[in-house]
């Protein structure tokens, strides 16, 4: 057992080192993660997410959350004159302990967190699809022993990838769509227009309707990434705001700054955790983790 922990830790460690050096390569400023602040990405409404309650830090009189994901600093980030930047973020997400049966869910992992100014959906495609196919065929070369200790074979990753709607998908395979899609699949897919979080933009064209995206893995291994373009007009983070019910005082740092209008982006965050799941084909994402975060599970260490 002990083995099989540092083989997925080796793993583990060459996907961090090549993805930094991927997002290096494409012109990226990676940034240091936060992981206190007034504000976090309130992860919802969104049918998809269960977390129980946001983790706060009482601190000299400050309430703290700590960080869900680092979208809202991405968007301040951009403000500051950055372009495109990258953060591998700690997030912590204190998930229903339900979702220990999922094989999927952590109450703490990473995500490598990106936006870039001024883009669109396409162009996120595009990145992610470079990225996944340099990623499998880089750990499919230089880990070839630790895949065959686990009996992995990866698929080439061949681009572009299909691009579905939520609407299609729920239609062919019903409300529990991104499993059965997923199982299906031998190829990672989009799929746009998901009605969640304020900062994914809804299309000007055709309200109700999200131009936002997740890339699913094959093979039964669901969700890779979440992302969107986002609203950076204050008319309309402000009606999204309301119609979510978020209390404006609590985003106060973030509200001061949208106000004045944000810098139109578009982005995504993948798990570390699950892209090394997907590659080494382990049962559960707890599995590659050292120290198990698995929701419903005592915290040994
Ligand atoms: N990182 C995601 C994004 O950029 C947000 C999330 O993880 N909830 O949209």
């Amino acid at each position: 057992m002990k083995e099989k922990k540092w083989v997925y830790s080796r793993v583990l460690s060459g996907v961090l080192g090549h993805t930094t050096e991927f997002f290096h390569r494409e012109g990226f400023t990676q940034l240091m993660p936060v992981i206190l602040s007034p504000v976090t990405d309130p992860l919802g409404p969104d049918p998809g997410s269960s977390v129980i309650k946001t983790g706060e830090v009482e601190y000299l009189g400050q309430r703290l959350s700590l960080t869900q994901s680092m979208i809202l600093h991405k968007q301040m980030a951009l403000l500051e004159g950055l372009e495109k930047l990258f953060i591998i973020s700690p997030n912590v997400r204190l998930e229903h302990p339900a979702r220990r049966e999922t094989g999927r869910h952590l109450f703490e992992f990473s995500q490598v967190d990106f936006e870039l100014a001024r883009a669109k959906s396409e162009d996120v495609f595009g990145l992610m699809e470079k990225y996944l196919a340099e990623m499998v065929k880089f750990v499919s070369g230089t880990y070839s022993e630790e895949l065959s200790f686990f009996g992995r074979t990866l698929p080439v990753i061949s681009a572009p990838f299909r691009i579905f709607t939520t609407h299609e998908l729920k239609e062919r395979f019903g409300p529990d769509w991104e499993g059965k899609a997923s199982l299906k699949a031998t190829q990672p897919f989009w799929v746009t227009d998901h009605s969640r979080e304020f900062y994914d933009r809804e299309d000007p064209a055709h309200p109700g309707h999200y131009l936002n995206y997740d890339l699913i893995y094959p093979e039964g291994f669901g969700e890779a990434l979440s992302g969107g373009e986002r609203e950076f007009e204050w008319t309309s983070i402000q009606r999204r705001m309301s119609r979510d019910r978020l209390e404006m005082p609590a985003y106060a740092p973030y509200v001061s700054l949208a106000e004045k209008g944000l810098i139109p982006s578009a982005g995504g965050g993948f798990g570390v955790e699950r892209l090394v799941r997907y590659l080494t084909g382990a049962v559960h994402v707890g599995d590659v983790q050292l120290f198990r975060r698995v929701p419903g599970e005592t915290v040994v260490v």
